[in-house]
């Protein structure tokens, strides 16, 4: 995504998002991280509970998604979820997060696993 505009879009945007979405602050593995070892599970944390609906975790080169389960069926701020085994590559994991406002927020994290 290498829109010119975003980055302004996202300045004006952010601090509506913070009062009104639920949004991840953290996530382990972090976007972009690079791990030496593969997960043994995922954890995202957000600004206010959240609850998840979906989690899947693609492969990059790979057609087939993983589904990440169980997914707590409460609202909570910090989540917790088993990874299942991973073998070296690179992953993106997607997520469907919905805040006290109804509104569904989807969002994902990119990660590598070092050979
Ligand atoms: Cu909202």
């Amino acid at each position: 995504m290498k829109d010119p505009i975003a980055p302004f879009t996202i300045a004006l945007l952010l601090p509506l998002l913070a009062i009104a979405h639920a949004m991840a602050t953290a996530t382990t593995p972090a976007n972009g991280e690079t791990l030496k070892k593969a997960p043994t599970e995922f954890t995202l944390t957000f600004n206010e509970p959240a609850t998840l609906s979906r989690v899947t975790l693609q492969k990059t080169g790979e057609m087939d998604t993983q589904e990440i389960s169980p997914v707590p069926s409460v609202a909570a701020e910090r989540v917790t979820l088993p990874a299942p085994k991973l073998a070296p590559g690179e992953y993106t994991l997607l997520y469907r997060a919905t805040g006290p406002d109804g509104h569904v927020m989807p969002g994902t994290v990119k990660f590598t696993i070092a050979p």
